[in-house]
């Protein structure tokens, strides 16, 4: 119980630090710190290490410490020898591209470790590519060729040949065949077997294991989900299924109860029941709820949201700009779309289908200028342009500057900087419960408030729940929609 008196102090500070904060994110006036570039106008909350400190030192605190010191030059251009007026580097898009085709070439030799995770380093570089605006129909018939091996006749997709078959590399599996796309890619899939192993993975508490004995997570239940309405799975459990045991009937029954007790104290989701909350599995709930049903509905009714909302508002650090995975640990451009990638499906769930842009003489329906988004899109978007890109030969992106580029990082920093620079909306719901993630979203480029970046460097898009293009998640909904059972 704190005293009276350092409740007091406690409300000064608090206004000391709205009015610092305010102050802060006025463009620099006046001499700029040393080694900043002269001429660029940077908000001095990107400049200075915090102002409030939490007066007890610890090992999270000093390597907290060390981060903001790593990356304050990034952030005030001492890194950079071109920046905007706004203090921000181009993205460097050619060398991007580059990096991304070379990790789908072939792995050397030390790399035999990373194996199974092929079917993820498909993914995370298509799509990267696709968000560069790549065209992906040259790696059509190699992906095809590559994964149909992969499949296994007892159903879903192992990391390679002759290994047995996981969620995760299936659901990358399934991700990167839509991202190539066309009906030779579709017809990879052995729908039958695929509905029978996730039968198999179905558990008596409702959720989904990764691999038949393996463990049972929220990814397991995002996975399972993108799984079931990309490729529009009959429902019904097959008999032998362990869930039938407990009296669930379908393949999503209890999964929304399941998904709702990962929701820690903290606010936010933990990979299963009573765990530590991280930004990953938070997008992995959100996205499974959203495929469930509408956001306004699931989200709504199987979140805490304003819990929700508190912990995920925590995750954005400022000097940083960019987001943590959990409480007091550091940033990393990889939670760009973890965290990132939660905001539109929580704004969709507080603002419920809005129909279209357009009214109905074709006139933009009333729109203000104030930037009502819940999280700092320039903060994000100043991160990732200022620390997150390797501008050495290597190219790519990163976590932070002290760490080499990667394709994971390539596609999530890319991911949440294309969801930072546009805004999605969810335009209509589903009309039935049962026309799995049959939302109508929409995009259009964000445009309220200041615009940092250069127009030049805006990136495509991606589907809120999906995370692959919305013409990709089209293509393949609609080339399984028209399957009645197998
Ligand atoms: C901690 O790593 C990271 C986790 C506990 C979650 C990892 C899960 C994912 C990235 C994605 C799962 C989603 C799908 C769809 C399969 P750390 O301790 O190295 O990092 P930290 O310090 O930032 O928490
Ligand atoms: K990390």
């Amino acid at each position: 119980m704190k005293s009276r008196r350092s409740r007091v102090v406690f409300k000064h500070q608090l206004r000391k630090m709205a009015a610092s904060v305010e102050q802060q994110q006025q463009p620099q006036v006046g001499p700029a710190p040393p080694g900043t570039q002269q001429g660029a106008s940077i908000p001095s909350l990107f400049m200075f290490p915090p102002m409030i400190r939490d007066a007890l030192e610890t090992d999270s605190s000093n390597i907290q410490d060390e981060t903001v010191d790593e990356i304050l030059p990034f952030l005030t251009g001492k890194e950079h020898s071109q920046l905007n007026a706004h203090g921000i580097p181009r993205l460097d898009k050619e060398r991007h591209v580059r990096f991304l085709k070379k990790q789908l070439g072939a792995l050397p030799s030390m790399f035999v470790g990373a194996d199974p995770s092929r079917p993820w380093i498909f993914y995370w570089c298509l799509n990267a590519l696709s968000l560069l605006g790549e065209d992906l129909e040259p790696y059509r018939t190699r992906l095809i060729e590559t994964v149909r091996p992969m499949q296994n006749i007892t159903g879903g997709f192992g990391g390679g040949f002759g290994q047995s078959s996981h969620l995760a590399t299936t659901y990358a599996t399934i991700l990167s065949l839509a991202l190539v796309g066309g009906d030779e890619a579709f017809e990879v899939v052995d729908r039958r077997s695929m509905w029978k192993w996730l039968c198999q993975l179905k558990q008596q508490d409702g959720g989904f294991q990764m691999a038949v004995g393996g463990e049972e997570d929220v990814r397991g239940a995002y996975c399972a989900s993108v799984v079931i309405s990309l490729l529009n799975l009959p429902l019904e459990l097959s008999s032998d299924s362990p869930a039938c045991a407990a009296g669930h009937t379908s393949l999503l029954s209890g999964l929304a109860d399941w998904v709702r007790l990962c929701q820690t104290y903290e606010g936010g989701v933990s990979a299963n029941h009573g765990v530590e909350a991280h930004g990953a599995y938070a997008f992995c709930a959100l996205g499974c709820l959203s495929i469930i049903d509408s956001p306004h509905r699931s989200i709504r009714r199987y979140m805490d949201v304003p819990r929700l909302i508190s912990w995920l508002s925590s995750r954005q650090y400022a000097p940083e700009g960019g987001f943590s995975g959990r409480t007091n640990k550091l940033v990393d451009g990889c939670y760009s779309h973890w965290v990132g990638g939660c905001w539109p499906l929580i704004e969709a769930s507080l603002s419920g289908p809005e129909g279209p842009t357009a009214g109905p003489a074709g006139r933009p329906l009333e729109d203000t200028d104030a930037d009502d988004s819940l999280f700092s899109r320039n903060g994000l978007i100043r991160y990732i342009l200022c620390c997150c890109q390797d501008m050495s030969r290597r190219g790519g992106m990163r976590d932070k500057p002290s760490k080499y580029s990667d394709a994971y990082h390539t596609c999530y920093v890319l991911s949440g900087l294309s969801s930072a620079q546009n805004k999605w909306r969810l335009v209509a719901s589903r009309a039935d419960e049962a026309l799995l993630g049959d939302d109508v979203w929409e995009v259009l480029p964000h445009t309220k408030g200041e615009q940092i970046f250069d127009e030049d460097d805006r990136l495509g898009t991606i589907h809120p729940v999906y995370a692959i293009p919305q013409h990709s998640v089209d293509a393949i909904r609609s080339y399984f929609s028209s399957k009645e059972g197998f």
